[in-house]
């Protein structure tokens, strides 16, 4: 038996754009889900029609048919005006992504990711310093904070440059940070509003152009200097300009090696920067976690410096990082789209698509499915995450890197940045609320962070 796919009722020409709040549409999509009793929902947007699911079965359903695959919607979509055919915003079928693809795979492995330990810990120290130095009365905006620790960290690895930005004023970042966050500012501006209407905005378009000129002037410069002075380090800037592909044995074009560097910082910064912001909000809120959390540090460091062979041997803080991202999946929605389908498709097998339609798959509510994550689900337990147990979570189940073949490439890189911070974080300092009261609230930007969330940071006694 068919059934009809609820919805709100689209206005004539408007459809639900008014049932979305273009400043927090993950919310809204949420909130709509919550809204209907079922898995499954469906809103107008534009021309399209977009279905929304949010259980785990539909969702499991849909991420292990092949026919499923990501469709960039959105900003991601329009990212292709400053991107193009990246990794992350590439259609699937775009050559560029296999080539891509089969070129930095490598680079992102655990054993190449080891190798830049070294610049992890440089630019976690630097943080881990200017707290200590901020003092213990003063409030720290630790999401803008660790959003910078992730850019600086990418921009080390994979620009081999510094933006400093733990040692300059908020209100004078780096060049390229300054002109990626005004790229940001236009595209989702620009996916927001219909194209016809981009095309008059000239002063927003020219500055948008000049953006995009000068950070690829300098990533030019940065890939130029690298071929000048060659290095063995085993960094994303090499892998990038002198990685192979295997297939065809070809290096890749210097367009596609700028698109993927800046893919490389857009994907990496605010996504790995926000997890780190949360999993603080929920260790300060769950003290025993905090308190297991910590005694791992302790007990594996000690009071000497962080070396790479610790990072294996800090299984509860891995587990934590899982935790946060179980509640909190910085990239929030999935999206994907049916191709190359003959005939009617069924979700579910009662629920007939309007053709090949977008589904946006939603996270945060499969990541509290209770029939899968139980009667707590909504409690941050690292100990579900724990390895034997995150073995046993049926599959997907936990998706914050995405899915199959256009799952994250950065995850290893984000795990290991965000241990090292947390590491050093916490064998120095420790965290309090400035508000006692405060309560999670969710600010939307590329991805999802706590808002107003500030913290003091007091030395640890005992520790130097
Ligand atoms: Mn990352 C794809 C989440 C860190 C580079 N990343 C994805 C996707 C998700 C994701 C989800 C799939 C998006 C989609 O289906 O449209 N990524 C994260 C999270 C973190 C993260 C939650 C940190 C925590 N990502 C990083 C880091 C880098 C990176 C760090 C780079 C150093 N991510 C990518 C790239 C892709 C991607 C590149 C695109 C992969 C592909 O499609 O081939």
């Amino acid at each position: 038996k068919r059934e009809a796919i609820p919805g709100p009722s689209p206005l004539p020409l408007l459809g639900n754009i008014r049932d979305i709040d273009v400043k927090n549409t993950v919310r809204s999509l949420n909130e709509l889900a919550d809204s209907y009793a079922g898995p499954i929902y469906r809103l107008k947007l534009g021309v399209a029609n977009v279905i929304i699911i949010s259980s785990y079965e539909l969702v499991n359903e849909v991420l292990a048919r092949k026919e499923f695959i990501k469709y960039p919607v959105g900003t991601v979509m329009r990212m292709r005006d400053v991107i193009h055919d990246s990794l992350i915003t590439a259609f699937h079928h775009e050559e560029n992504w296999a080539i891509a693809h089969r070129t930095l795979v490598p680079a992102f492995g655990p054993l190449a990711i080891k190798q830049m330990f070294r610049e992890m810990h440089d630019i976690g120290s630097q943080l881990v310093q200017k707290w200590t130095q901020t003092g213990a009365d003063a409030a720290i905006d630790v999401a803008e904070d660790l959003q910078s620790l992730a850019l600086d960290t990418l921009a080390l690895c994979a620009m081999d440059t510094r933006f400093n930005s733990f040692s300059r004023d908020a209100d004078q970042p780096h060049k390229l940070v300054d002109a990626l966050n005004g790229i940001f500012t236009e595209v989702t501006m620009r996916a927001a509003r219909p194209a016809w209407f981009t095309k008059l905005q000239w002063s927003a378009n020219r500055k948008f152009d000049e953006n995009n000129a000068f950070l690829r002037k300098l990533a030019h410069e940065v890939i130029d200097h690298r071929r000048a002075n060659p290095s063995d380090k085993k960094d994303l800037l090499n892998a990038l300009v002198s990685g192979k592909d295997p297939a065809t044995g070809k290096r890749l074009t210097d367009d596609c090696i700028i698109n993927n560097m800046m893919a490389f910082l857009i994907a990496g910064s605010e996504t790995t920067g926000n997890l780190l912001a949360f999993l603080l909000y929920y260790l300060v809120a769950n003290p025993k976690a905090y308190a297991t959390l910590q005694k791992e540090i302790d007990q594996v460091l000690g009071n000497g410096p962080l070396v790479p062979e610790h990072l294996s041997k800090l299984p509860y803080t891995k587990a934590c990082l899982r935790e946060a991202l179980r509640l909190q999946p910085t990239v929030p929605v999935l999206a994907v789209k049916p191709v190359d389908v003959e005939g009617p498709i069924l979700l579910g097998k009662k629920w007939e698509l309007d053709g090949p339609q977008t589904i946006l798959v939603l996270l945060h509510h499969l990541h509290r499915d209770a029939s899968v994550w139980g009667d707590d689900a909504e409690d941050f337990k690292p100990e579900r995450m724990l390895d034997q147990n995150f073995a046993k979570l049926p599959p997907n189940a936990w998706k914050p890197f995405g899915n199959g073949q256009r799952a994250c490439i950065g995850n290893e890189f984000a795990f290991q940045e965000a241990t090292i911070a947390v590491a050093l974080l916490f064998q120095k300092l420790d965290f309090f609320f400035v508000d006692p009261d405060y309560k999670l609230s969710i600010k939307q930007a590329a991805s999802i962070k706590p808002a107003n969330l500030f913290m003091r940071a007091k030395p640890r006694a005992g520790v130097d």
